[in-house]
């Protein structure tokens, strides 16, 4: 990971080796956090936060369904990213917000241990790769089925339900894969171990509903909303496995792995072995929206202010180095 010089934590900007938790927060030991991953590119008119209030918005939901109450509003926190990109003068970047229980209390009643907030940002490549972006990657169908709602919270970006899609993708790995495709609890296709999926068929795309235990993930919106703009048909719908071979386009797409090709699911070529026409249709777009090069998408982004704004988010107290 690119080190960078700040990180914000409980309203104050740290030191990058001083950003330390105790080695007993709750959330350590039970997984009590929930977070985010958000991207910063660089664009024409500066540095620019792709769909930040969306981003802050699912914390915030994230939180409430733990019963984690944030101590900060979602505008504080947007300034706070704001002034930390700027600190660590990164053009474009990764960004984690974390919120998690801290120390205090041990055992599986959490209402009284502290919340701590921790923004941090590094510039981050990409996810599967420069060359998986471009030509697509080989994933496996797991044998780890999708966290259910009978047991979790699918919707919710929480820190210990990630051992789910951490198996998956050690599964993958160790069996020479670059991604695992996990099923929900009924057998049906549901997401990447940190992506949504799409299935391209007959020139219609197709995508698994709310109701297939997907995070409910803000690049699978944009890209929803950016296919049906370029006149192609999107239906949420339950898919099944065999589909994944038969289509003829398969791409997942997050935040980190921005919109990826798949070429090949459980050694069958999709499609004919190379990204599609409509994958890279969409795909350009989306580029070009997260980039900030599609006027019609510019509302998505959120242009990092040049000078500080918030003068909440400005807490110097420990700015020794
Ligand atoms: N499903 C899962 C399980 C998931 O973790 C992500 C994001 C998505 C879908 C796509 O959601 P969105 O980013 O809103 O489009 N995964 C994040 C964490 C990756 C990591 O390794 O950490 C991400 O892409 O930032």
């Amino acid at each position: 990971m690119e080190k960078s010089e700040w990180i914000w934590m409980n309203g104050e900007f740290v030191a990058w080796d001083d950003a330390k938790a105790h080695v007993l927060s709750h959330g350590l030991h039970y997984g009590t956090g929930v977070f985010e991953g958000i991207r910063a590119y660089d664009t024409e008119r500066g540095t620019a936060i792709f769909r930040h209030r969306e981003h802050l918005e699912r914390l915030e939901k994230s939180a409430g369904l733990y019963y984690l109450e944030l101590p900060y509003s979602a505008d504080e926190l947007r300034g706070a990213t704001h002034e930390l990109i700027r600190r660590n003068e990164l053009r474009s970047c990764y960004i984690r917000p974390i919120a998690y229980r801290g120390y205090g209390t041990m055992g599986l009643f959490p209402l009284d241990a502290p919340v701590d907030v921790t923004i941090a940002v590094w510039e981050w490549g990409a996810y599967l790769g420069d060359e998986g972006t471009r030509n697509g990657i080989r994933a496996k169908v797991s044998s780890w089925r999708r966290i259910s709602n009978d047991s979790l919270i699918p919707a919710a970006k929480a820190s210990g339900q990630y051992l789910n899609s951490i198996l998956a993708k050690i599964e993958s790995h160790k069996a020479g894969y670059e991604e695992a495709i996990l099923l929900d609890d009924k057998g049906y296709v549901c997401e990447g171990s940190g992506e949504n999926i799409f299935v391209v068929r007959d020139g219609s795309i197709h995508t698994p509903p709310q109701t297939a235990s997907i995070l409910d993930g803000i690049s699978r919106k944009s890209i929803i909303q950016i296919a049906r703009d370029l006149g192609f048909e999107v239906v949420e719908r339950n898919i099944g496995r065999a589909e994944l071979y038969l289509a003829d386009e398969v791409f997942v797409c997050g935040t980190a792995a921005e919109l990826t090709p798949l070429r090949e699911i459980d050694d069958h070529p999709v499609g004919d072995g190379a990204p599609g026409q409509i994958t890279r249709a969409v795909q350009t777009v989306f580029e070009d929206a997260l980039h900030g090069r599609a006027e019609r998408y510019r509302e998505w982004l959120d242009p990092v202010p040049v000078a500080a704004e918030d003068p909440a988010a400005m807490d110097v107290s420990r700015q020794v180095a």
